[in-house]
């Protein structure tokens, strides 16, 4: 255990962005304090995890004030809630891409003043955090694009545009040719309102180079995923999961440094068997839905019953870097499209049908050597959840051990899922 850990505070900072101070003041102490339980805490962590120890510990201080710093020189902050925005686009206005969904429980009473209660906890927590001004990055961005995956997400982002302005993105359910070509006016539409207010026209080198950059921190995760799926793992499922959870507010080249770096030493560690856990400890994927900062529910239940997470399934996960964008682009036109194509890869449960999800999830149960799946679908979440049946019949037609859970952010059923995880664990012991 780390004691000197500290995520740090700056209520000067915070002042200058409008937030609600005095509330947010507690919340770095809860993080610290949770972080170092669930965190530092574990043992024989790999060295170069200290940069993203740092990452968190600077959380609402010195990653935001790079941004603050940024956006008083004239560059573009979007905050955005899915991984079909395509920040590639953002990057290449030499702008700021925020991923801002929300993965605390501390903001959804405050939600719950305005939406109705019995929808995503993720739709909630992002909402609460801007209505109670307790989230310093909904209050540094300049605007956010939702898009219209789900029916909770689409009818909130008219509310959101009271308090921050907010575009919102079509995405088709279905990919179709005319679909596609839905989906490209879209992304065009997405780039000239990235470049009116970065106050530019970006051209063909900076969506190149925009390109280049956010296939870089991809290609840097696919080696890190690679090398977690080792047996015995070189690295906790939870320092893989924070690790994909800061993806969406790092600065993009020196997070890709970063991960190459850690992979460096994750190489060392394999080549002299150092490791997190023993080869014969139960080896999880989880598949599902996407898990914001800072949920570290499932992750931290699965670990402390004795298992390691192998894999994550999920939009903060593997669907975020599984697929990079063909470079061979040669005018604009052609980079609309091979952008597009990559992004037409994505495949969200809001898709019908979505059988390339099922696909893909049994590939990424073969890669990573796991022995069991637990697909995890945040509660009111009709599209992952119900996709979970075509999972188990797939999973069970090929005697995967599956379990399907549906959850929030609240404590309340820790004890519970963890009497639940600990007997599917006890199946995949045999
Ligand atoms: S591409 S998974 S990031 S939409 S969990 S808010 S769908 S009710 S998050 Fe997602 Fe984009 Fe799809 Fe990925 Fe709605 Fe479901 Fe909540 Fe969701």
């Amino acid at each position: 255990m780390n004691d000197a850990f500290q995520v740090k505070s700056d209520p000067k900072l915070w002042e200058k962005l409008g937030m609600d101070v005095a509330r947010f003041s507690g919340m770095p102490p809860m993080l610290t304090n949770a972080y170092q339980n669930i965190f530092l805490s574990q043992k024989n962590r790999p060295e170069k995890m200290a940069y993203f120890d740092d990452m968190v510990a600077n959380i609402h201080t010195g990653r935001i004030q790079e941004i603050y710093d940024a956006k008083q020189g004239g560059k573009p902050v979007i905050g955005t809630f899915c991984v079909y925005v395509p920040e590639e686009l953002v990057v290449a206005a030499g702008g700021i891409c925020i991923g801002l969904c929300g993965g605390a429980q501390g903001s959804i009473a405050d939600a719950e003043k305005i939406l109705p209660r019995n929808i995503c906890p993720m739709v909630k927590s992002a909402f609460g955090f801007k209505v109670g001004k307790i989230c310093p990055y909904f209050q540094v961005v300049d605007l956010v694009y939702g898009e219209t995956t789900c029916d909770a997400k689409k009818k909130t982002w008219e509310l959101l545009d009271r308090y921050v302005p907010t575009h919102v993105m079509e995405i088709p359910q279905m990919k179709r040719e005319r679909d596609k070509r839905l989906w490209l006016d879209e992304v065009k539409d997405f780039k000239a309102a990235v470049d009116r207010i970065a106050g530019t026209v970006t051209d063909f080198d900076a969506v190149a180079s925009g390109i280049r950059t956010i296939n870089a921190k991809r290609a840097a995760l696919q080696r890190l995923n690679t090398l977690r799926h080792r047996n015995p793992s070189p690295i906790s499922g939870k320092d893989m999961l924070l690790i994909e959870q800061i993806a969406f507010y790092d600065e993009p080249v020196r997070f890709a440094r970063k991960v190459h770096e850690l992979c460096d030493e994750l190489e060392e560690r394999v080549k002299s068997g150092a490791a997190v856990a023993p080869a014969t400890t139960p080896r999880i994927m989880v598949s599902g839905t996407p898990m914001a900062l800072p949920n570290w529910k499932l992750h931290h239940i699965i670990e402390s019953s004795g298992a390691i997470v192998v894999n994550e399934e999920s939009c903060i996960g593997t669907r975020y870097y599984k697929d990079l964008i063909d470079e061979g682009g040669t005018d604009m036109e052609q980079q609309m499209e091979r952008l597009t194509e990559r992004y037409m890869k994505i495949d969200c449960s809001c898709f019908t049908p979505n059988d390339d999800r099922i696909t893909q999830v049994l590939k990424e149960y073969e890669d990573s050597g796991a022995e069991g799946v637990i697909d995890y679908c945040l509660q009111f979440c009709h599209t992952y959840n119900i996709e979970a049946v075509k999972l188990r019949e797939a999973c069970e037609a090929r005697g995967i051990p599956f379990m399907a859970i549906e959850t929030d952010y609240s404590p309340d059923d820790v004890g519970q899922l963890q009497t639940r995880v600990e007997a599917f664990i006890e199946q995949i012991r045999g």
